[in-house]
């Protein structure tokens, strides 16, 4: 990596962060081993909101010991409204949500970068896609996962059959057209991020990865099922009202303006 401070890095690694005082600290060091290896530069963006363990202070070191890294602070909760914040922020030519528990190792973020991909706006990683691995997921996750596919295909995209990896690339200029529209800040973000990238007409691609479960206590099967349910349902009402129709001016920080 160099002159990640000056110029623009090729790559942002964004990571929403909530709770995870466990699991950060081994992800971020994967980071920093695996992006000084790399011929390009980069930055790391940690987005936390309200985390009521020692995850902040985790970013607050990390950032201290590596200046191509940023902690930031959103007062809206949920990681929807985290990502976006550290999409709108990043000042890379390529913005990667990076799930903290690094489901997907990092040295797979290169399968979504130029020279081994380079044709697109939009790639984000399947579980499903032919060639993708999963290891160790339990059945009734899975399960829970394709239940959750069907109904996003039957009411809001059809053709992807893993909307919600939590790893997505997003070309500089997509991000900063699709982003700023974005008015979900739970769990179903990905799904309306896609619906505004799709309606757009960028182009989306499915990039398949190697996918290691790692349990979370951050989701109720439940309760945020049902949340995302009702989410993926705005996503389309939404766009019969037209809600996506209207490029959004970026306004940073504060609250996204409404179509
Ligand atoms: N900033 C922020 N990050 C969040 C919030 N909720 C979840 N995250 C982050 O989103 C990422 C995904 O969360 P996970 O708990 O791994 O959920 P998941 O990958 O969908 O579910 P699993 O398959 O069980 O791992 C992690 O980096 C979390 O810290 C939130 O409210 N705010
Ligand atoms: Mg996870």
């Amino acid at each position: 990596m160099s002159e990640a401070n000056t110029n623009p890095p090729l790559l942002s690694i964004v990571i929403p962060v909530y709770n995870e005082e466990r699991r950060l600290p081994a992800s971020l060091a994967q980071i920093d081993a695996f992006l000084a290896t790399q011929p390009y530069s980069a930055e790391v963006i940690i987005v936390d909101n309200a985390s009521s363990d020692r995850t902040a202070e985790i970013g607050r070191d990390f950032v201290h010991e590596h200046p191509y890294a940023t902690l930031l602070y959103e007062p809206r909760r949920g990681k929807g409204a985290a990502v976006r914040t550290g999409m709108l922020a990043g000042r890379g030519q390529y913005l990667f949500i990076c799930d903290a528990d690094l489901s997907m190792p990092i040295a797979e973020v290169n399968k979504f970068l130029p020279p081994a991909l380079d044709d697109y706006d939009v790639a984000i990683a399947s579980r499903e896609a032919p060639g993708a691995v999963r290891y160790e997921e339990p059945a009734y996750r899975h399960l829970m996962g394709r239940i959750f596919n069907l109904i996003v295909r039957l009411l809001a995209i059809p053709g992807f059959q893993d909307t919600q990896c939590g790893f997505k690339c997003f070309r500089r200029e997509a991000a900063r057209d699709i982003f700023p529209a974005q008015t979900i800040n739970g769990w179903g973000f990905d799904v309306e991020v896609l619906f505004i990238a799709l309606q757009r007409h960028y182009r989306v691609i499915e990039v398949p990865i190697h996918w290691y479960y790692r349990a979370s206590s951050r989701i109720s099967p439940i309760r945020d099922s049902l949340r995302m349910v009702r989410e993926v349902i705005q996503v389309r009402l939404n766009g019969w009202r037209g809600r996506y129709n209207h490029p959004t001016p970026v306004h940073e920080p504060g609250p996204v303006p409404r179509t």
